[in-house]
């Protein structure tokens, strides 16, 4: 018996010590608030679960031992014990309690969108994910930047192998950036474990997330939602700079994106409307297609029918009228 317990202390104060070495084996504490939160919550919880484990396997192991039959021990009867049974119901209810009222605290927390500094819209796709500044004009594509040499194993692997991206996602720490997620052909999940950020980007809905981050860095993450071929090559990279080099970054990004200035050649060539995909699809100021209850997506992530505009109104109107003319 002596034995058996001395295995037993031996092996827990392994498990800990080597938890203590490497902590890479929990999850991150993470740079913002909610994932100190989500943290600790998960923390409570896990010693929650450990000393019920302790409780209930002590007693077990306690019978098992002092009360077997081979030493003469007779079964206790306490069938249909109401004392017991209500015990055995109230604490399990008590001990959910506490661990549902700060769980659903942070889940509300995590959940308000409210009052956000900067949006951002990420969208998935087979295999990079797209991000776009709301309002700001910047967007651009981001795809993993590893070498193919390294990835089939013919190149030396690089410190940020599947880590790395062409154009990582940029943003100002201490304000509040929401994220609006969707995707374009199947399920992707933008997951950032130091943010505490982890939400499927679906086609056809927006999803809503957001994160405030405390400190200067660099964060990855990858899509955590099994998509297809390339799934584990459409890494996430965030990073986290100054309010002052936040501006400067999206000055920067905007005058790249200028258009040219039109020369006189062009103008003359340029008399039938440019007909682009981007302009098809970006309405711009001038021509309003929405109103501007529609501009925004509703968070159920329905997409709005296309308006009618008023002119197809009349017309419809007008057609209506004249068939009921003709009815006899
Ligand atoms: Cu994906």
């Amino acid at each position: 018996m002596k034995f058996i317990l001395r295995r037993i202390a031996w092996m827990l104060l392994l498990v800990s010590g080597q938890a203590a070495a490497n902590r890479s084996i929990n999850m991150p504490v993470g740079v913002t608030d909610v994932s100190h939160k989500v943290y600790n919550l998960h923390m409570t919880i896990f010693w929650i679960c450990v000393a019920i484990g302790v409780v209930v396997f002590g007693v077990m192991l306690y019978a098992i031992v002092f009360h077997r039959k081979s030493v003469g021990h007779q079964p206790a009867k306490f069938h249909d014990n109401t004392k017991l049974e209500v015990v055995w119901t109230i604490i399990p209810f008590l001990i959910l309690g506490a661990i549902a009222f700060p769980a659903t605290k942070t889940l509300l927390q995590m959940d308000d969108v409210s009052d956000s500094d900067l949006t951002i819209k990420v969208t998935g796709y087979m295999w990079r994910w797209h991000y776009e500044y709301l309002g700001t004009g910047v967007e651009f594509m981001s795809d993993l930047s590893t070498p193919y040499e390294a990835i089939i194993h013919r190149a030396a692997l690089g410190k940020d192998y599947l880590r790395e991206v062409d154009n990582p996602v940029v943003v100002p720490i201490n304000k509040k950036i929401r994220f609006l997620m969707t995707a374009n052909d199947v399920i992707h999940s933008w997951w950032v474990p130091e943010l505490a950020v982890k939400k499927d980007a679906i086609p056809g809905f927006i999803n809503e997330t957001w994160t405030r981050i405390n400190e200067v860095g660099r964060y990855t993450g990858q899509c955590a939602e099994l998509c297809g071929a390339r799934h584990a090559f459409m890494p996430i990279v965030v990073d986290a700079v100054s309010e002052q080099d936040f501006a400067k970054w999206l000055t920067e990004q905007q005058q790249m994106r200028m258009p040219p200035e039109p020369s006189p050649v062009n103008e003359q060539v340029s008399e039938e409307p440019m007909l682009d995909a981007e302009s098809q699809a970006a309405p711009t100021a001038e021509e309003p297609t929405m109103a501007p209850d529609q501009v925004l997506p509703a968070s159920t992530g329905e997409v709005s029918p296309a308006p009618v505009l008023d002119a197809e109104l009349i017309e419809q109107k007008s057609n209506l009228e004249s068939n009921e003319d003709l009815t006899p």
